[in-house]
């Protein structure tokens, strides 16, 4: 299946394409459920012009992991959107992050999950709980497809309940093909939050807290030049990229970079250029 690909515009600033260079990388960058379907992710929107305007990016997805899970209930579960806005809605506390949380617990039945008291009462507690028996098997075909599409950056977005959608893909992936690098960003990263997700969540590489406009260059850059090398030094590059969190030494102990000065400047497309 074709992955859903929204176009994105350079930003008016940035009239000189970039030299692309050889083995450049193919990024994707995916939202997920629980976002809302009917217009385009802001924070992906502001941050694909600045993967795409490096040298090292070659391809660059978009992929709205959250309208294929619409989709997919649709299609395999004989749902209707109007269920997925009911999540969107919240019209139970948590219960989006608690649909995705089948992935890491396979095979149980959700009517057997603490969470189950709080939906039980529900008219809507068996498309809930048909969510999330539907779930392992959704991210495994998205995985499947990012990887068969020969992605070499998976980067994934989480402010509205993202969070386990985002952990579980990022985690089929890294089964699937551990050489892909993952990052993930977006207000659910922010301040310690962002380092407690990187600490708990091995399948990221790397977290970025707080803005990202001056984080993806100096990190792009690092990935591409330790492309095909079992190098893990170059920490001086790390330590200096804003908000990143990443993994130190060959015990990949967490470490989390002060976050930037905030809010960034529209003016930085000007620097990044
Ligand atoms: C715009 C907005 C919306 C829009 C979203 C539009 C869209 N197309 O995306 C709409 C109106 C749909 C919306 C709806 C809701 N919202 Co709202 N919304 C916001 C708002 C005002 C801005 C968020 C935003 O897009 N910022 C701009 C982007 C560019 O910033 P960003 O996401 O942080 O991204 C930057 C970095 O984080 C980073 N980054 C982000 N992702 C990634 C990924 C990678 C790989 C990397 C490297 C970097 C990176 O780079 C970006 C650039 O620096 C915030 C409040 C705020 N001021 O932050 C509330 C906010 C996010 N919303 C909130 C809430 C509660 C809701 C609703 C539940 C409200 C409701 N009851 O209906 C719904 C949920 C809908 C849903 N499930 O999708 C809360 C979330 C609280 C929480 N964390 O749980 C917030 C924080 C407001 C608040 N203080 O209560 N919202």
């Amino acid at each position: 299946m074709e992955l859903i690909q929204i176009g994105h515009q350079r930003p008016v600033l940035d009239s000189v394409p970039p030299v692309v260079h050889e083995d450049a990388l193919s990024v994707a960058l995916v939202c997920m459920p629980w976002a809302v379907v009917d217009m385009p992710s802001l924070a992906l929107s502001t941050i694909a012009p600045l993967f795409e305007q490096r040298g090292e990016v070659e391809k660059l997805d978009v992929v709205y992991g959250n309208i294929r899970w619409l989709d997919f209930l649709v299609r395999e579960v004989g749902l209707e959107r109007d269920h997925y806005e009911l999540i969107v809605d919240a019209e139970v506390f948590g219960v989006g992050e608690w649909v995705f949380s089948s992935c890491f617990r396979p095979g149980v039945d959700p009517r057997h999950t603490s969470f189950y008291e709080l939906v039980r009462d529900s008219e809507n507690v068996d498309a809930y709980c048909a969510m999330f028996r539907a779930a392992p098997a959704f991210i495994d075909e998205l995985a499947r497809d990012l990887v068969a599409s020969g992605v070499d950056v998976l980067g994934l977005t989480t402010t509205f309940d993202q969070n386990i959608a985002s952990f579980a893909l990022a985690h089929r992936v890294k089964e699937l093909s551990p050489s892909i690098v993952t990052l993930l960003g977006g207000a659910n990263c922010d301040g310690v939050q962002g380092t407690a997700v990187h600490r708990a969540r091995a399948e990221f590489d790397y977290v970025i807290r707080g803005e990202a406009e001056r984080s993806i260059a100096p990190l792009i850059a690092h990935i591409s030049g330790c492309r095909g090398s079992d190098e893990h030094g170059h920490e001086e590059r790390l330590r200096a990229v804003p908000g990143l969190c990443w993994r130190s030494g060959t015990d990949g102990a967490s470490v989390s970079n002060p976050i930037g000065p905030t809010p960034v400047s529209i003016a930085v497309f000007n620097l990044l250029g």
